[in-house]
């Protein structure tokens, strides 16, 4: 018998596509097809395929199959988010420059996807570092420029005192130099560049609610991540200064019982209150470091509580009263106004603060139905009772809220505000291997945007990257020298280059049309394809890229370009791929290598069992044996197929008027059309791929032990036809190559990816008698077996007749009968 070999079979078909790129290819938007728009997150070309991309591509890959068939113009591309650190540190330790160890990456993961059979639209390849796609991030720069949207300002960044230079956050490890780990990483002021995704905040707040096809999940994590909050600022006036002090509460109502006002380390009004004295000065610069290393960290939340009294005073708008300043390390500058009214008895962190340094603990709201005294500490519950509040005690806290703010607002010194804890997107790096910023500097007209007919402005290719750290760019003359584009006279160019996530935020728009030359893309055919129907990724993308790209997405719209708010209806996250229960990496050793898998078992198996191994949403732990099982029954249905290929093939239809099926024809037409109807509804949107798998393996375990009855004609041959081209049909998802050449030797006509996705027949799919399980009191006892359509007065005698439930019973009637339609019977006795 024939041996299955996808060492053989794999590679000629891999040929044949290649030599067909208009079998992967999208057509043009103008066919007015309805449209398919399937999208998997771009790889970063560090060199090799992990098994997470494999298992991302294959759940991609099987859809985009699966809507081929289903007749739809189907774009399905892929491309390269090429720009990025790595880049400059294989650089630095092998001596290649950045662009060529990128695309040598690309060409190697570029061939084992070729290997794996993805089917991309490699004539849409987009490669976001080379200069056809990056001229299309500068000319957004511009375009956002223009509308106020990038901005430049002061910012802090990361500076190592030992290499005097700004160091990009990921050379900052626990606070310290990479290359100085004894050495502190300093905040410096420097011009940076934004984009203002604020402006966008609340738009992309609201947006979440009309994303249904997106994970729960991840919508949570945004909207947290935008933070809104709605409260007051409100001002204190300062003890012999000018200046007040504003905060931002959204508990005005507790004012009355706020006992000290708290700045951030880094509050600009610091520096003046603490002037000359120069302990409190270093105990409160430590705390800015302490903050700086908490926040690399993501440890902010936990820092122990700490704080110095300045010695200064503030005064309550509300009554007058005299309260300290302190500064305290939990206040954080990045939110709110970087200050806050402390109030120790209704909030967990000022509670743990003044405790620990004896500030007043005073309550301004009691529990409903409680005494002041017997009110817990901290309370912090809105249910609550205004007290010692003035005018204000015997209000409601909701009712206090309104009623403060509105009286700060008639007084002068206080506004409603809402609050988003979403920062601007400081895009500006000090890097080499990124979207030089199209800026110009000159010393008379100063900042000069690079005009459109001078793009792109060039990476320069050869460049020497050195130990040394700052912006390699100004190191090169011939790229920072320049002419000022108004005057003509001697500029600078910008140094900085743009945040990779720049390019990943807009890539999948390029891909419909990936060689316009004229524009990023041609409106009309973005219109065409957008949304796009299906994104899948990893979910450690919930957020930045995410929503950089809802973000992008609204600033093209207000720029024109499209008329879609969100870039794509559905998002998809698939689980992790993960080795004896851990992630895998190269530090645990314990790394499955596609290539390996690929050579041993063959590109269908590497795939297939990728999608067989667990629900596509969870974590999939890789066994070997599990990917050789697969590889088993893939070699199972070869065989099959080839015993009766001759004989399907000569169904013709002459041979098709014959009766209709019974017997074991009708068992096998049975299961063939229900595991139909179950694998098309998981395409649908529920895609656990692993039980359609199953599926498919029932059906081959049906047909292998019914052969004596297809080998003696019992099974008429267009039965055996329809059985082996549905099989192989069915099969195409997933395992395209075999399919491919199955569907040869069955005599199938044109590509399979072409082949209309077969239909399941109701009539043929019904069972006619279902096994219904029966329980007395919660157990099983037995299995009756009634007709599909029984009622529950039939389902319940024939229960009840049944022997087995009889002795069960053992003459007792029972008090109580549940039963769920087609599922279970519970009889319930006392
Ligand atoms: C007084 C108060 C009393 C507060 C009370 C809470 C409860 P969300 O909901 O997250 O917006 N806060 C404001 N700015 C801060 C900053 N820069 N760093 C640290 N904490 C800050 O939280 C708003 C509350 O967090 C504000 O309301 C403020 O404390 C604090 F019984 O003001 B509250
Ligand atoms: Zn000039």
């Amino acid at each position: 018998e024939l041996r299955y070999d996808p060492a053989a079979i794999e590679p000629k078909w891999q040929e044949r596509w290649a030599q067909n790129p208009a079998m992967y290819a999208a057509e043009p938007a103008s066919t007015g097809k309805q449209k398919y728009y399937v999208l998997e997150m771009l790889p970063y070309p560090s060199g090799q395929l992990h098994m997470g991309h494999v298992r991302n591509y294959s759940i991609g890959d099987a859809l985009a199959r699966y809507m081929w068939m289903q007749g739809y113009n189907v774009l399905h591309p892929m491309g390269w988010d090429a720009f990025g650190l790595p880049a400059e540190n294989a650089a630095l330790k092998n001596n290649t420059p950045p662009r060529e160890w990128t695309l040598k990456n690309i060409a190697a993961m570029k061939r084992q996807m070729q290997r794996i059979g993805f089917s991309y639209d490699w004539e849409r390849e987009v490669t976001t570092c080379l200069p056809d796609y990056y001229r299309w991030n500068q000319w957004f720069f511009l375009r956002m420029y223009e509308k106020g949207l990038a901005y430049r300002k002061q910012s802090k960044v990361n500076w190592c005192p030992q290499c005097a230079t700004v160091l990009a956050n990921e050379q900052v490890i626990d606070g310290c130099c990479w290359r100085h780990e004894d050495t502190l990483v300093e905040q410096r002021n420097l011009e940076q560049w934004f984009y203002r995704i604020t402006a966008y905040a609340q738009e992309l707040l609201e947006g979440l609610d009309k994303l249904p096809g997106w994970p729960e999940k991840v919508r949570t994590m945004q909207r947290n991540w935008i933070g809104r909050s709605e409260g007051t600022e409100v001002d204190f006036g300062v003890e012999g200064e000018a200046s007040k002090i504003r905060v931002f509460t959204t508990r005005i109502d507790t004012i009355f019982g706020a006992t000290s006002l708290q700045l951030a380390p880094e509050h600009p009004l610091v520096p003046e209150l603490t002037a000359g004295d120069k302990d409190l000065e270093l105990q409160i610069s430590a705390m800015i470091d302490e903050q700086k290393v908490a926040r690399e960290t993501d440890n902010l939340s936990n820092l122990e509580k700490q704080g110095v009294f300045t010695g200064r005073y503030a005064t309550n708008p509300f009554n007058g009263e005299r309260i300290p300043i302190w500064v305290a390390n939990y206040v954080l500058m990045e939110y709110g106004t970087g200050a806050i009214m402390s109030v120790p008895a209704h909030d967990e962190r000022d509670f743990e603060f003044a405790t620990k340094y004896g500030i007043e603990i005073r309550r301004v709201i009691r529990e409903v139905g409680e005494s002041e005294e017997e009110t817990p500490l901290p309370f912090v519950s809105e249910q609550g009772i205004l007290i010692n509040s003035g005018e204000f005690d015997g209000l409601i806290c909701e009712e206090g809220q309104d009623k403060l703010e509105k009286y700060a607002e008639a007084h002068g010194f206080g506004e409603a505000k809402i609050t988003y804890r979403l920062r601007d997107w400081g895009v500006s790096r000090q890097r080499y291997w990124g979207t030089p910023i199209p800026m110009v500097n000159c010393p008379t007209h100063g900042l000069v945007p690079v005009p459109d007919d001078q793009f792109p402005v060039l990476l320069p290719d050869q460049i020497e990257i050195t130990q040394e750290g700052g912006s390699p760019l100004s190191k090169v003359p011939e790229f920072l020298n320049t002419t000022c584009p108004v005057c003509d006279g001697p500029a600078k160019r910008e140094t900085d280059t743009m945040d990779t996530f720049v390019d990943s935020s807009w890539y999948f728009y390029r891909y419909t049309d990936a060689k316009n030359s004229a524009g990023p893309f041609a409106p009309e055919i973005a219109q065409y394809w957008f949304p796009i129907d299906q994104y899948i990724g990893g979910v450690e993308h919930a957020i930045l890229h995410l929503i950089y790209s809802r973000f992008w997405t609204r600033v093209m719209r207000d720029l024109g370009l499209i008329t879609n708010d969100e870039p794509a209806t559905r998002l998809f996250t698939q689980g992790m791929v993960i080795k004896d229960g851990a992630k895998m990496s190269k530090s645990r050793g314990n790394v499955v290598s596609p290539d390996d898998m690929v050579a041993r078992y063959g590109a269908d198996a590497t795939r297939m069992y990728a999608l067989f191994a667990a629900p596509p949403d969870r974590d999939l732990d890789w066994q070997e044996d599990g990917v050789a099982g697969i590889s088993r029954f893939l070699g199972r249905v070869y065989r099959l197929v080839q015993r009766y290929a001759a004989t399907a093939k000569s169904a013709d239809a002459a041979t098709n008027n014959s009766a209709p099926p019974a017997g074991t024809s009708l068992a096998l037409l049975r299961k063939l059309h229900q595991t139909i109807a179950k694998i098309t509804l998981d395409f649908s949107g529920r895609w656990h791929f692993n039980t359609c798998i199953a599926a498919i393996m029932e059906l081959v375990n049906e047909i292998t032990a019914a052969e004596a009855a297809l080998a003696s004609g019992e099974v008429p041959v267009p039965v055996v036809a329809e059985l082996l081209r549905n099989l192989v049909l069915l099969l195409a998802p997933f395992a395209p190559f075999l399919a491919a050449e199955l569907w040869e030797e069955l005599g199938g006509e044109g590509a399979i990816l072409r082949a209309p996705w077969p239909v399941s027949d109701p009539g043929l799919a019904k069972e006619d008698e279902i096994e219904i399980p029966v329980q007395v009191n919660g157990r099983l006892r037995s299995v009756v077996r009634v007709s599909a359509e029984a009622d529950n007065a039939t389902i319940e005698t024939t229960a009840l007749a049944d022997a087995k439930v009889i002795e069960w019973l053992a003459g007792k009637k029972p008090v109580k009968v549940i039963i769920v339609p087609r599922k279970l019977v519970n009889l319930v006795v006392k």
